[in-house]
């Protein structure tokens, strides 16, 4: 595939950076307090436009190195036995615009993250009746959004090997939060990839596809890698790194968003998640002085954990941080690890607060 990557960005954003913040809107950092964000708040990641789509007509076909290839409908799907997962889902290029020099593309500072309770249908329950051949390699999944990268025209489609798309919670989701899928959240249909970065949970789902080769597609080849220098392989983004948020306590400033507390105990909430392995503890520090933060019981396998620590601020300046660690000894870095488009980024949060 061409490798017309772009160069590159030191300094200030440019337009084309803030076109694509406006359109992908982040998840407001005190919506952290719900265990389930509302679907309005909930962050978006949107390549193309929000194609037309009519729930009435739509169609899901699943084709390829399958026994049976079938077309369903929306309302066929729906009369199947449905599965609900709640799933934090995180955007691969989380934390993209905190490294220097960036890449340019969405901008996230670090509220590209959100948690949704997702109904629809276990694909593992479609494929017993569509049955894929044992020559199936992946399972690619495409959505009717169109549009160009790097000169490219494609829809927007991702694979997966059939053993990960086999999970029982791997979803053909219909509802979010007990709802219909929003159109910007990919209604009639999405694909739900619980633990994997959101590039996986393709919106607005149209055609599955097992085929017996690797699907060479913009937004698997060219995309979502890991590299530390252009044009190398690198490694794919799957399963989310672990990583942690606080919702910045106080009140902020509307132009800088710094924030003003009272001196005193502040109460801290966060949440911490990782799609890699369970949460096993979070740090929150002030001034560069850690200490166990209070993590709450889990309320699912594949959903953030909400955790609380107290902080007797001082009058003055202060740096608030968090850091959380997951069963696989997994620990957020303190500083942003480097990746050539920016992907991936756990660094520890830092929030600037004023105490009064
Ligand atoms: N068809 C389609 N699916 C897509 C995308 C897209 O642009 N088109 N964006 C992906 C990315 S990069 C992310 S992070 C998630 C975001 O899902 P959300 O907007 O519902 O939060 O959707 C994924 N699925
Ligand atoms: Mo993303």
């Amino acid at each position: 595939m061409a490798e017309k990557r772009r160069a590159p960005i030191v300094g200030r954003y440019t337009q084309e950076e803030l076109a694509l913040a406006t359109r992908n809107s982040g998840m407001p950092l005190e919506a952290l307090r719900y265990d389930l964000t509302p679907a309005g708040l909930h962050y978006l990641l949107i390549h193309f436009d929000i194609p037309a789509a009519d729930a009435a007509t739509w169609e899901l076909r699943i084709e390829g190195l399958v026994a049976r290839s079938r077309t369903f409908s929306l309302a066929q799907l729906q009369g199947l036995p449905a599965s609900t997962v709640r799933v934090t889902m995180e955007c691969a290029g989380n934390g993209r615009g905190q490294t220097s020099p960036r890449y340019p593309s969405m901008p996230w500072l670090e509220e590209g993250v959100s948690t949704a309770e997702w109904t629809g249908v276990s694909l593992s329950l479609l494929f017993k009746e569509i049955q894929v051949k044992e020559s199936a390699r992946e399972i690619v999944f495409h959505g009717a959004d169109r549009g160009f990268d790097r000169g490219v025209e494609h829809s927007f489609s991702r694979s997966l090997a059939p053993a990960e798309a086999m999970r029982d919670d791997v979803l053909v989701a219909y509802a979010m939060n007990g709802q219909p899928l929003l159109p910007q959240h990919g209604a009639p249909l999405r694909l739900v990839v619980p633990d994997w970065y959101g590039m996986a949970s393709v919106k607005w789902l149209a055609r599955i596809e097992a085929i017996d080769h690797a699907f060479e597609g913009v937004q698997q080849m060219g995309s979502y890698h890991f590299r530390t220098v252009a044009g190398e392989k690198g490694v794919p983004c799957s399963r989310m790194r672990v990583n942690s948020l606080m919702a910045p306590p106080g009140i902020p400033d509307y132009y800088g968003r710094r924030r003003t507390v009272d001196a005193g105990w502040v109460e801290i909430l966060g949440r911490a998640w990782s799609g890699s392995a369970p949460i096993r503890r979070v740090e929150f520090a002030a001034d560069g002085v850690w200490q166990d933060a209070v993590l709450d019981a889990p309320t699912g396998d594949h959903a953030w954990r909400r955790w609380t620590a107290r902080w007797n601020a001082p009058s003055g300046a202060h740096e608030l941080r968090c850091r959380a660690t997951d069963e696989s000894g997994a620990v957020q870095p303190l500083d942003p690890p480097w990746d050539v488009t920016g992907f991936g980024n756990n660094a520890a949060q830092r929030v600037e607060v004023i105490a009064r």
